[in-house]
C-alpha cells in the first residue's frame, strides 16, 4: 500500500500594501475590483468597510501571494498639519512592502493633498525601506481635468511610478497591482541574492576558474 504524502503547505509571499489617498478618491472601490472583481455602486462597501484590512491569496507570475490591502483616508487635519503623520507614524516598526497613493483624475485638489502629506509619508516609507510605490490616477472613465504629465512628473520626482484605472469599467486596476506585487517579489529576489551569493548557481566565471585550477593542477602533477 503506498503512503499517503500530504502537499507541503504553500508559502505565500506576504505583502502588505498601502492604498492611500483622500476620501472619496476611490480606494475601496479599487480594492474591491481587485479583490472581488466587483464595482459596487452602492455608497458603501459594507464588506470592506467592516474590515479595512483585508487578505487575499491569489498567484502572481505563478508565484503564491497572501497580499493584505490596507486602506488609509488623509483626513483633513493631516492636509492642514502634515505632520500628524510624524506623530501617529512616527514611532512605528511595522511597514508596507508596497503603496498606492490614488488621487483622482477629475480633482487637482486629491492630487495636490498627495503633495502636501507626502514629506512625513517619505520619512515613514523610507524607515521601511518600502520603495516600491506608485502613483494611481482612479476613476479614469471620468472626464480628467489633471493634467496627466503633471502626475507622471511627480510621480517620477518622488521615486515612484504612474498608473491610471477605472474601478467602474475595471480597467487598470489588475496590472496597477500586479506590477507593485511583482516589483516587491523582484526586490525581494535581488535582496536574496546580495545576502547569498553564494547560491548563485550561474555565475559565468565557475567554469573558467575550474579550467585554471584544472591546468594548474595538470602542469603541477603532471
Ligand atoms: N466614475 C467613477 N467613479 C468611481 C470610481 N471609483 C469610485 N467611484 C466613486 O467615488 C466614490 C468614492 O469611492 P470610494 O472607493 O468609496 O472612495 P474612498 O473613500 O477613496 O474609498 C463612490 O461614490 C464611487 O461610486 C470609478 O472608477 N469611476
Ligand atoms: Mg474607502
Amino acid at each position: 500500500m503506498t503512503a499517503r504524502i500530504p502537499t507541503p503547505p504553500a508559502n505565500p509571499e506576504e505583502i502588505t500594501i498601502f492604498v492611500f489617498g483622500g476620501l472619496y478618491t476611490g480606494k475601496t472601490r479599487i480594492i474591491d475590483r481587485y479583490w472581488l472583481n466587483q464595482y459596487n455602486t452602492e455608497y458603501y462597501c459594507p464588506y470592506l468597510l467592516n474590515t479595512y484590512n483585508t487578505r487575499m491569496s491569489c498567484t502572481i507570475a505563478g508565484i503564491p501571494c497572501m497580499l493584505t490591502f490596507n486602506e488609509i483616508d488623509i483626513p483633513e487635519e493631516w492636509i492642514r498639519d502634515p505632520t500628524g503623520i510624524d506623530r501617529l507614524w512616527g514611532k512605528l516598526t511595522t511597514f508596507p512592502h508596497a503603496a498606492m497613493l490614488v488621487y483622482e483624475v477629475g480633482s487637482l485638489r486629491t492630487l495636490e493633498t498627495l503633495q502636501t502629506t507626502w514629506p512625513p509619508v517619505q520619512r515613514y516609507f523610507e524607515r521601511g525601506e518600502c520603495r516600491v510605490i506608485k502613483v494611481v490616477a482612479a476613476k479614469s472613465d471620468d472626464v480628467g481635468t489633471v493634467s496627466v504629465e503633471g502626475a507622471v512628473t511627480w510621480a517620477k520626482k518622488v521615486g515612484a511610478t504612474f498608473a491610471q484605472c477605472s474601478a467602474r469599467e475595471g480597467t487598470g486596476v489588475i496590472e496597477a497591482v500586479g506590477s507593485l506585487v511583482l516589483a516587491v517579489l523582484e526586490q525581494r529576489k535581488r535582496e536574496k541574492e546580495v545576502a547569498s551569493p553564494q547560491e548563485k548557481t550561474h555565475d559565468p566565471n565557475i567554469p573558467r576558474f575550474a579550467r585554471i585550477i584544472q591546468n594548474l593542477r595538470h602542469r603541477i602533477c603532471g
